[in-house]
Formats: structure tokens, sequence, C-alpha cells
């Protein structure tokens, strides 16, 4: 392992931008039009084009022994009856778990594991979530503020996108008659 010097990174609670800022990657409505249920809302919304969340990765070695760690912002809205949320993932190395600490923001983590099924955790300011292996973790913000949170994982866990890509997550948490619903996913397929 190459030798890494102890750092820090400043949260900043006005704004939560993070300093150094890091990798930053921000995901459009385009990044990921395909995974919202309702086509025609994409349709009306997609040459706005809106920001639904941004995420600081520090940048640590992708090696066994470090700990990635990163801070997501995740936008308020909807897409149709859909929150706003973020793409999820498995991690490469499954048997890799992952801790979420929420600074702001009210939310949920919808987590899948390999034999498909499911789990919810509600998270506000001051939870700390843990993420075991082999459950693929989406975040959805069901607020009105931003959902803001860091993650901490192993450092050589890697991001597997495609199965949720392909598959989609079995379930969808939605906004129905002023009410946080969760629903079956009418298009997944397992
Ligand atoms: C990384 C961790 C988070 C997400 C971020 C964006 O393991 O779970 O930092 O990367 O919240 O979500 P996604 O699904 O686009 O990576
Ligand atoms: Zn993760």
């Amino acid at each position: 392992m190459e030798i890494f010097k102890p750092q820090n990174s400043i949260i900043n609670f006005d704004d939560f931008s993070l300093t150094p800022k890091g990798d930053l990657i921000k995901r459009r409505l385009k990044d990921m039009s395909f995974m919202y249920q309702n086509q025609e809302a994409v349709k009306k919304l997609i040459d706005e084009n809106p920001l639904i969340y941004e995420f600081y990765n520090v940048e640590i070695p992708e090696e066994k022994g470090h700990l990635q760690h990163c801070l997501t912002v995740l936008y308020p809205g909807k897409i149709g009856k859909e929150y706003y949320m973020t793409k999820g993932h498995f991690h490469s190395i499954k048997n890799t778990a992952e801790v979420y600490i929420t600074f702001s923001g009210e939310g949920r983590i919808l987590m899948q594991n390999t034999d498909d099924e499911t789990e919810i955790l509600k998270i506000n300011k001051g939870v700390m979530s843990y993420i075991p292996p082999y459950y693929a973790h989406r975040t959805i913000n069901v607020g009105k503020e931003p959902l803001v949170f860091c993650g901490v994982y192993p450092g050589d866990a890697g991001h597997e996108y495609g199965i949720i890509e392909k598959k989609g997550m079995a379930e969808l948490i939605v906004e129905e008659n002023d009410e946080i619903k969760i629903i079956d996913n009418p298009e997944y397929k397992n």
C-alpha cells in the first residue's frame, strides 16, 4: 500500500459544499431519465434537465485498507409522483458494507439484497445508518430541503450500476395524496 498522509475535508454547513472538492459528480435528469417510471413527466422536464443530485468523492486510493468517503446533496423534487433519487448501486465487491451519516433533510434509503428482499430506513439529521454487505442502495429525498449525507465504505468496494440500470428496483417511493407511499414497481424485471 502506498504511503498516504492524514487529511481533513471541510463540510460547509451553509451551502453543503466540500473543500477540497475532490471528484465532484453531478447527475441531472438526462443522466438517469430511464430510471423514472413516468416517461411523460420525464419528457416535460427533459429540456430543463434539472440537477437531481451531486456528490463529492474525497480522492482516496481505491485499495483495501483505505476508506472511501463522500458527501451527497440530493435535491428535493419529483418526476411525476416519484421523488428525486440517486441511481443506486451494488458495490462491485458485494460483501462490502457502507455507513451513511445524515446532516440535513428527510429521506429514505431503499435497499435490496441479492435475493431481491427490500429494506427501507428513514433518514434525517443526526441519523447514522448501516448498509450491510450484499445490499444495493438508493437514496430518496422525500422532503422539501436538500437531503445531505456522508457515506463511508471500503477503499476497494467499487460501484456496480448495471444491475439496477437493467432491472430497476422492486419498490418505488412516491407521493400520493400528499403522503409518502411505498409501492411495487410495475416494471420491475426480476
Ligand atoms: C457510495 C455511496 C454514495 C453514492 C452517492 C450517489 O458508495 O453509496 O456516495 O455514490 O450517494 O449515488 P449513486 O447511486 O449515483 O452512486
Ligand atoms: Zn454505496
